[in-house]
């Protein structure tokens, strides 16, 4: 049985992967993901929940390999920002990605490193996103229940969020009205600012 090792499985429901690498991320890792930095530190200040946890599988590190995550990512808020995955670009730069949601509401902020262009998709059953290399991605749960996605990946691709996070996207998902709408960081701390 040589290609054995190759068939893993998922529950598309919880999204729990068998023998799986799990990654945690609390609330007090995104230090510096929401725009509110005040809404932020007031919630920390009551609790560190779990964010979202992303289980990795992988076969090899080779040139050619690939690997696949799997990441729920829990509903909340922070203010009226929804919670988010950290974002970044990859290490290696060239390395695209495929993003398909299997569950819940979600969107997925993309935005190019050279040029700042930027765009919210929508993170859906049957509609992948293909996330070019050299574009930072965050990943957002506009719903109430946990986003369940999958993304396959390069193995190679690694994970740079340093120069995102000191850049910080430029868009913010908040909900207006219980709808989740796009607004520039910028725009949206200053109307904030002058109220
Ligand atoms: C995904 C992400 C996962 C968690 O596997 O790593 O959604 O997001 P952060 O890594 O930004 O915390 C991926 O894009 N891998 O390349
Ligand atoms: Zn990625």
């Amino acid at each position: 049985m040589p290609f054995e090792k190759f068939l893993s499985s998922f529950d598309p429901e919880t999204g729990e992967v068998t023998g799986a690498r799990i990654t945690k991320r609390y609330l007090s890792e995104l230090r510096g993901c929401f725009a509110d930095s005040a809404a932020y530190e007031a919630a920390l200040a009551l609790a560190d929940p779990l964010l979202y946890s992303v289980s990795t599988v992988d076969y090899a590190a080779g040139e050619g390999d690939l690997g696949y995550a799997v990441g729920v990512l829990m509903p909340g808020r922070i203010g009226p920002e929804y919670y988010m995955t950290k974002g970044h670009l990859h290490a290696w730069r060239e390395a695209a990605e495929i993003y398909i949601g299997f569950k819940g509401d979600g969107v997925m902020l993309l935005q190019a490193e050279a040029n700042g262009d930027r765009q919210m998709l929508p993170l859906r059953p049957y509609q992948p996103i293909y996330v070019p290399g050299h574009t930072a991605h965050r990943t957002i749960n506009t719903g109430t229940v946990p986003l369940i996605y999958i993304a396959i990946f390069p193995a190679r691709a690694g994970h740079d969020y340093a120069a995102i996070a000191t850049k910080n996207f430029r868009q913010v998902v908040i909900e207006q009205g219980g709808q989740p709408v796009v607004l520039d960081r910028a725009e949206w701390l200053s109307t904030r600012g002058s109220r």
